[in-house]
Formats: C-alpha cells, structure tokens, sequence
C-alpha cells in the first residue's frame, strides 16, 4: 500500500520532533521544511535520522514561511496528503519586540500556505492542519474556555494566530479545503525552548542545585496556564486530519496552576525545600537548607499585556475525536527533570 505523504512546517521545533516521530510510527512519509539558519537548527529531530527505522522516510527541505515560492514548491514537489502548519515565531514575550515579524510568519505564512494549495488545485488531495494556540483566548474572562468562546489576544503572537486561524476557516468555506484549527492550550515536553517557563525552571532549578548557576530570575509568578504534554498533543492533530469533515477544537487538560505552584511542583521533585518571601517585584523563594535565596522576579520578563488565566474545555474533543490527555502534569515534571539531568 502506498504510504501516506505529511508535510511539515516548523519540523525543527519541539511539536515538529514529536509529530514527525508520531507519523513516521504510523507509517507516514514524512517531509520536513527546516528554515537556513547560521548554525545547525535539527537537534531536535537529529536521532530520527540516525535510526534506520526512520531514516529512509524522513527528509528535510528548505523552506521559509515568508517565501511563498519555496511554500509552492515543496508543496507541488512533495504532493502531501497532509500538511502540518507548525511553524511560527512563537514566542509571546518576543512577539512584543518583533511584532511585524511575527505577523509575518504566523498569519500571513498560514495564507501562503493556504494559497498555494488553492492555486495548485490541490484542495481535494491535501489536508491542513493549522497550529492555533490558547492566547488567542488571551483576556476573556471566562471561567473555561472552549470552541464557543470569543477571542480577546493580548499580543502581536496572539494577534497574528487569530489572523491564521480565521484565514484557515475562510479557505475551508470559501474553497472547500479540508482545513482544521487546533487551538492548543500550553504543551511542554524535555525538548521545550529553553526560555520558555517551564524549560527555564526546570534547568534553572537543577543548575542551582548542582552548583552551576546561583539564582533564577522569574516574571509574572500569578499568571496561571493549563499545561500538557506535547507527545498527547501531536497525537490530537493526526486525529483532527482523520474525520469526515474538518473542524476546530480546543485541546487542554482542564486543570490549571500558576507559575508559582509550577516552581513548587519542581522544587519538590528536585529535592529542594523552598520558602517564598516578599511580595510583588520583590518576591523571592529562599532555600530552606542553606538560608539562600535561588528565585527573585525581573521587571525585564513581565509582558506589556498579560493573560492572567487559561483553563480549557476539551469536550469536543473528547466526544468526537475520543483524545484526552494522559500524561499528568506531576508526570511531564518528572520527565523534564529526569531528560535534564542526564543532559547537564
Ligand atoms: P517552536 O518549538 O518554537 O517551533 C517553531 C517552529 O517554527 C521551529 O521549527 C522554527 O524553526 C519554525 N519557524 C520559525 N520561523 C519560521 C519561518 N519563518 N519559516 C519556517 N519555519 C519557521 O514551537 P512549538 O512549541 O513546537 O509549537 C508549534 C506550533 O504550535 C507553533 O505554531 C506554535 O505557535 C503553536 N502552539 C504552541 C503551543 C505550545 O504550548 N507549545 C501551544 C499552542 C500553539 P527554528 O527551529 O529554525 O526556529
Ligand atoms: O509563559 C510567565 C509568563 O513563555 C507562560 C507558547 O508556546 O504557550 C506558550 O506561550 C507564563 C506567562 O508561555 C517567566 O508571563 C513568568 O504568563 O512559558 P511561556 P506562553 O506565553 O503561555 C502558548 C499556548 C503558545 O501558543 C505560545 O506559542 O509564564 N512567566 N516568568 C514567564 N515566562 C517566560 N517565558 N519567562 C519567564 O521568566
């Protein structure tokens, strides 16, 4: 039987790692689409090409979601059954500093994407998949969201993936393409940005611990996230291109800690008793053991604009596409932990 062809933008990132192997276990022909950069950007996705299981159905192009000629092309080269719109600059805290940027990749890289498979005529061969994202949500006060919910984006990122995300429902009604919008809350894994809040406490905490690092400089301690695992997310995506008809979701695991309670989950697992004193700017967490302090807040990583809470109402999900989550946030801890003191 043939093997179905996926084409992935963003395969350098952390989801890009974990959809590739998800899709290659199942038989795909993955390409990928990594952007030039300076330095090797594959670390992430480097072991699939040394195991033999891989290496013949897993190849890399260049490619960049600001190049609609390289966009059309691979997609014209490759004929994808799939297509996976993983890339993006997606760090909200940057999106500030590069606004334009982001635009630029996020929303209109989504349209070239989009157009290239409607000027191709390729929109009864290809499925799309869009990554949306829980900031698009970003101030609305509601107590959980889900499918129903209005957004309100509280930066340029969210801006932009709001953009994605309508342009991939018009392309669905106006061209008839089967094209979805994952709106995932917040996934982690050992393989996270490194400055990304759960990452940049994990590695802080054990740096600290093992004498290579002296504090750890925090912002916002009360915003609160709805965290999960990315290898339970990718899987969700696969699951959204496999229904009769495409649609939208929201995907989270309903529950919801502050940045706070997140430190206090990896302290605790790391071995470390800490003590928060102060409050505001000036709030610190001590280290009981030795009296020193290891965490203190920056002014430099508060946002312009922040999103206090995010909590989502995966039902949808649940009921149409049977995913729930099953990796528990005690559980992604540990494994960041676990992959962090074997790479130290
Ligand atoms: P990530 O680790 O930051 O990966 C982003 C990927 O996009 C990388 O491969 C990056 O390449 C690539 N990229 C950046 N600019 C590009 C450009 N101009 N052209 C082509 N590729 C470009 O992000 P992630 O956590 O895997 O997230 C995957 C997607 O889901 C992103 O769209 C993100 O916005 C969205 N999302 C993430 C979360 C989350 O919590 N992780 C939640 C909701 C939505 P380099 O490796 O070269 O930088
Ligand atoms: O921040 C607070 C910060 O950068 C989480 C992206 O994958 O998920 C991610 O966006 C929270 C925020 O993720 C620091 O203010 C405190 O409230 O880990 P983060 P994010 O902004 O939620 C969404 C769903 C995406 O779509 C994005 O692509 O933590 N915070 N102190 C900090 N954040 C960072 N980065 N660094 C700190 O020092």
């Amino acid at each position: 039987m043939k093997k179905k062809i996926a084409l992935i933008f963003g395969v350098t990132g952390q989801d890009g790692a974990y959809l590739s192997k998800f899709l290659l276990n199942k038989n795909y022909k993955v390409y990928g689409i990594k952007r030039r950069s300076s330095i090797i950007n594959t670390q992430r996705i480097d072991d699939i090409y040394k195991d033999i299981n891989y290496k013949s159905n897993f190849l890399l192009f260049y490619g960049d979601l600001t190049d609609s000629s390289s966009i059309l092309n691979l997609i014209k080269k490759t004929k994808p059954d799939e297509i996976y719109n993983l890339g993006a600059q997606s760090h909200v805290q940057v999106s500030f500093e590069v606004p334009e940027y982001s635009a630029e990749v996020n929303g209109l890289g989504t349209l070239r994407i989009l157009e290239a498979i409607r000027s191709l005529n390729y929109q009864k061969k290809v499925k799309f998949y869009q990554a949306g994202t829980s900031e698009m949500f970003g101030r609305t006060k509601e107590k959980f969201h889900n499918e129903k919910t209005p957004f309100y984006p509280a930066s340029p990122y969210g801006v932009s993936k709001c953009f994605a995300h309508w342009i991939t429902v018009n392309y669905r009604e106006a061209y008839d393409i089967y094209a979805c919008n994952g709106i995932l809350f917040n996934h982690e894994s050992p393989i996270r940005g490194e400055t990304f809040v759960t990452k940049k406490i994990i590695q802080g905490l054990i740096r600290i611990k093992d004498g290579y690092q002296k504090k750890l400089f925090l912002g916002n301690l009360y915003a609160k996230r709805d965290w999960g695992h990315a290898r339970d997310y990718v899987e969700v995506m696969w699951k959204m291109l496999q229904q009769k008809k495409p649609d939208d979701y929201v995907i989270g695991t309903g529950k919801t800690f502050t940045i706070k309670e997140f430190v206090n989950k990896a302290a605790k697992q790391i071995g470390f008793k800490i003590k928060w004193v102060g409050k505001g700017i000036g709030e610190k967490a001590i280290n009981v053991e030795n009296k020193k302090i290891i965490i203190e807040c920056r002014k430099r990583y508060f946002r312009p604009v922040e999103v206090d809470y995010l909590k989502c109402n995966a039902q949808k999900a649940k009921k149409l596409l049977k995913w729930s989550p099953k990796i528990s946030l005690d559980n992604l801890i540990n494994e960041m932990i676990e992959y962090e003191l074997q790479h130290l």
